[in-house]
């Protein structure tokens, strides 16, 4: 989750988060180079009297002045579209679960078992327990097993809704009628927590989505229990 106050993103808890994380800050590193390159410029330009007769008129500065910034975008483009790419993957996913948006909560589908089905609606503040985080905490976490690629189908079932976790570096559009996939490897297990990003109604800012990455053999004692209990 987000702390007060932090800046930059949330720790990757996946492969693709990383990449995104890197290419922020390569990014990053051009939005300094250029910011302070400008300044130098502006601040040697107004501590002197004298006019620099090259400004006023120059092909080299002209040619340069154009070539650089074509060349820096084409420096971030080509990261960029290798993330998006590498986003846009799904190979051979382990396990599928349909995230359906409600009014105002989310539902999960897991279609590699029977009847593994469940709503995940916001712990109310009064509910929570020590330790529980206000707002982000769900009664149902959507589990999933470590080191898997794992397959979300998104959906809505009313009005747009959008499935986003910062620390997985997923956010996928759920437009009712329609299906989208995602997918995702939680490299560790933990806890990770996204909310609603698409404005779907008066309780938008209470549907929050929480991932519980845990080892194999406790999704699998998870699935079971979960199965008992319909
Ligand atoms: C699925 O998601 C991708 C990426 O966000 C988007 O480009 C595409 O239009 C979506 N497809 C549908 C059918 O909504
Ligand atoms: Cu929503």
């Amino acid at each position: 989750m987000a702390h007060p106050a932090q800046m930059g993103f949330q720790d990757a808890a996946t492969p693709v988060m990383e990449e995104l994380l890197h290419f922020h800050d390569h990014a990053l590193m051009i939005v300094y180079l250029i910011s302070t390159m400008v300044l130098y410029i502006i601040v040697a330009m107004v501590t002197t009297e004298l006019t620099n007769k090259y400004i006023l008129d120059s092909q080299e500065i002209e040619i340069m002045w154009t070539a650089l910034p074509a060349i820096i975008l084409v420096l971030i483009a080509m990261p960029s579209i290798r993330v998006l790419y590498l986003m846009d993957e799904i190979n051979d996913p382990h396990l599928t679960i349909k995230a359906m948006g409600h009014q105002w909560y989310w539902s999960y589908e897991y279609t590699d078992y029977e009847n593994l089905t469940f709503d995940s609606y916001m712990t109310p503040t009064q509910d929570l327990t020590p330790g529980q985080f206000r707002l982000l905490e769900t009664d149902h976490r959507m589990v999933v097993p470590t080191d898997a690629p794992i397959r979300v189908l998104v959906s809505a079932e009313d009005v747009l809704h959008s499935w986003a976790v910062p620390s997985l570096g997923v956010k996928m559009d759920a437009v009712p009628g329609r299906l989208n996939q995602t997918a995702f490897i939680a490299s560790r297990a933990g806890v990770f927590y996204g909310q609603c990003s698409e404005i779907c109604g008066a309780n938008h800012s209470f549907m929050p989505i929480v991932v519980e990455a845990v080892p194999l053999e406790h999704f699998e004692t998870w699935t079971a229990m979960m199965m008992e209990d319909v």
